[in-house]
């Protein structure tokens, strides 16, 4: 099927540099998307944009310049509920991916039983409005009493906002609940103001609450971009990010976000992304915990 990108759409990166930080051995990318392609795995009709390509082996590529061993795969939102393309990542990838999938309510207990073979290991709930439609909760905290069992986590992506509407069902949650870019911060607001602060107590009182302090690029304000040899981006999410992994270093993971859906204002090299590492984590230890120990036990669990 031919699909028509979104109007101003912007490709992914086709040219990063290397990273000058060098990636502990074993180091995970926590968060990324594959993207069709669009004629071998069709968008969603309920999509909210349609993106360029970017296939399993775009993804592998970059793992390997950049240095990582292993993906986590999540499903993206114009992928819908059809994870084909996503477990097609997972199969190919020979064990060095895992994925997090978009379940409905009508998935059998045997689709889910095959998710698992194929390295699926937990579910999206999105609430974010300009992508995906509602679905009421009742719905949600079915599945996740449903793939408890299997040892799956859920994924929730919201931003900041709408964290005092969602707290009671978060809490409710059964299982690990991991946050995409650390809830979203306005980070025109202080790192240390009530709104964060939410977010930080929200974590405290959860010990089964993990964050991605991913996406500095989606949260800047108005740091330097990842771009033209900037080494040291998005100074102004450096406070948040920081203060999350120095406060919960067992719960954290980072990914690279590739291939960056539904940015407006630039495209990062993702060589430069990786560079935003050693702000948010100083010491070996720390990096070793959200790139590697925590991402390990979370999707690999039977390897510890
Ligand atoms: C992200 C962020 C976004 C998109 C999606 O599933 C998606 O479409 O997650 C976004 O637009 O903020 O995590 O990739």
């Amino acid at each position: 099927m031919e699909f028509e990108k979104t109007p101003a759409w912007l490709d992914w990166h086709t040219h990063p540099v290397k990273p000058r930080f060098e990636l502990p051995p074993g180091s995970v990318d926590a968060h990324c998307h594959v993207f069709g392609p669009g004629a071998q795995f069709p968008f969603a009709p309920e999509r909210k944009y349609t993106p360029c390509d970017a296939s399993a082996a775009q993804l592998f590529a970059l793992r390997d310049h950049l240095g990582f061993a292993r993906n986590v795969v999540v499903q993206a939102s114009c992928h819908g509920a059809d994870n084909a393309a996503m477990l097609d990542t997972l199969v190919r990838s020979g064990g060095r991916a895992r994925g997090v999938a978009t379940v409905r309510r009508s998935a059998t207990d045997a689709e889910l039983k095959n998710m698992h073979a194929a390295g699926v290991r937990g579910v999206r709930f999105n609430f974010v409005k300009r992508l995906v439609d509602f679905t009421p909760k009742e719905e949600l905290l079915e599945i996740a009493t449903r793939i408890k069992p299997l040892g799956w986590h859920a994924e929730v992506y919201f931003e900041a906002m709408d964290l005092p509407e969602l707290w009671d069902f978060f809490s409710a949650l059964p299982t690990t609940v991991v946050v995409d870019h650390m809830g979203r911060p306005n980070v025109a607001k202080p790192s240390e103001g009530p709104e964060f602060e939410l977010f930080m107590r929200f974590m405290r009182e959860h010990d089964n609450v993990w964050s991605k302090v991913s996406c500095p690029e989606r949260l800047s304000v108005n740091g330097p971009k990842a771009l033209n040899g900037e080494r040291n981006a998005y100074r102004d999410v450096v406070s948040f990010a920081r203060r999350i992994v120095e406060s919960f270093p067992e719960r954290v993971l980072w990914g690279t976000d590739w291939p960056h859906p539904n940015l407006k204002d630039h495209m990062p090299d993702d060589g430069l992304l990786v560079d935003f590492i050693p702000h948010m984590a100083r010491t070996a230890e720390l990096q070793r915990k959200l790139l590697v120990s925590n991402p390990m036990r979370l999707y690999w669990p039977e390897e510890q």
